[in-house]
């Protein structure tokens, strides 16, 4: 029945929303595979019904979680398999395509970025990204002698499992507070984060905190690069659209005594911007581009957004 059926994108939305599926890479896999595993489901319906509800599956989906722009693009490269005679074949064919070439962006990162990574460098990195780790793990694999410095990243602690995946690996690991970055910034030699989004002027939207870690590599005069798919490009920018930093449960940073619930306020924004300035090189599944490369990477990718929207 349909309201079984729905439960597949219902589960979806609320395991990325609480965070039990997180980081903008998984994100996108998983709605790509939501959208269909959903689509298996619906059977004996009209062209046209099955478009809307794949529609509103997605437009469900999309709402999740606001800043990783992975989350849409997924869902509207999925979904562009409606406007053909077989929507369901092409619906199914895309949410393949999509993971498998996500998959494979992730280890292109890997090769293109590791190459940049000397040997007895120290990289320093923040939260948890499968494009930055995959960076480290590819410069690793191929006998550079490396050491890694995760920060804590709280609230939520993210840095601890890639703290855990490169130990795993048998990388040298360091996990480090937050403030203590600007502490140990004179041994490290390069930064690699990962990304929510890029933007057409090529701002870096990741984990609150990555700014701060920019500003002091520029400071330090230390290359800081993010590890980004194609895919964490945020087409709207281009026509304009600014992008929505998530505003978590307060409760994630701290639950005051009772006396101090009225008086001391609480902030939790998930994400922040990196101006491109601080950038030094965005590695992508098709090389290293400069932040001022993004317009071009939109333009390719996400070039239809013009049309649909001017
Ligand atoms: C995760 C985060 C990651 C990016 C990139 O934030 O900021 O750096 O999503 O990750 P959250 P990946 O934990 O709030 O989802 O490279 O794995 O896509």
């Amino acid at each position: 029945n349909n309201n079984n059926n729905s439960n597949t994108i219902i589960d979806a939305h609320k395991k990325i929303k609480n965070m039990e599926i997180r980081g903008a890479g998984r994100i996108g896999r998983a709605v790509a595979s939501a959208l269909k595993e959903y689509s298996l489901t619906i059977q004996n319906i009209e062209n046209n019904e099955f478009k809307e509800k794949m529609i509103e599956a997605g437009d469900i989906l999309k709402s999740a979680r606001p800043t990783a722009v992975s989350l849409p693009n997924a869902v509207n490269y999925v979904l562009s398999g409606l406007n053909t005679n077989n929507p369901k074949e092409n619906i199914i064919l895309n949410a393949e395509e999509f993971i498998k070439s996500s998959s494979e962006a992730t280890s292109k990162i890997g090769k293109i970025g590791s190459n940049r990574i000397k040997d007895g460098w120290t990289i320093l990195t923040h939260c948890n990204s499968e494009a930055a780790i995959s960076v480290i793990k590819t410069a690793h694999n191929s006998g550079k002698n490396i050491k890694v410095i995760c920060t804590e990243t709280r609230p939520r602690n993210q840095g601890y499992l890639t703290a855990k995946a490169l130990a795993d690996e048998g990388i040298d690991t360091t996990l480090i507070v937050d403030s203590a970055v600007r502490y140990h910034i004179k041994d490290v030699d390069i930064v690699v984060v990962g990304a929510d989004a890029i933007t057409s002027n090529g701002c870096l939207v990741n984990k609150i905190g990555s700014s701060q870690i920019a500003l002091m590599a520029y400071e330090r005069k230390i290359p800081f690069l993010t590890a980004a798919e194609t895919y964490k490009f945020h087409p709207k920018t281009i026509i304009g659209e600014t992008i929505e930093i998530e505003e978590r449960a307060v409760g994630e940073i701290h639950e005051f005594e009772e006396k101090y619930k009225d008086k001391i306020k609480l902030r939790n924004p998930a994400f922040d911007i990196t101006p491109s300035q601080y950038i030094d090189g965005i590695i992508t599944e098709i090389g290293i581009i400069p932040p001022q490369g993004a317009w071009h990477i939109i333009e390719k990718y996400f070039g239809n957004v013009f049309k649909e929207t001017l």
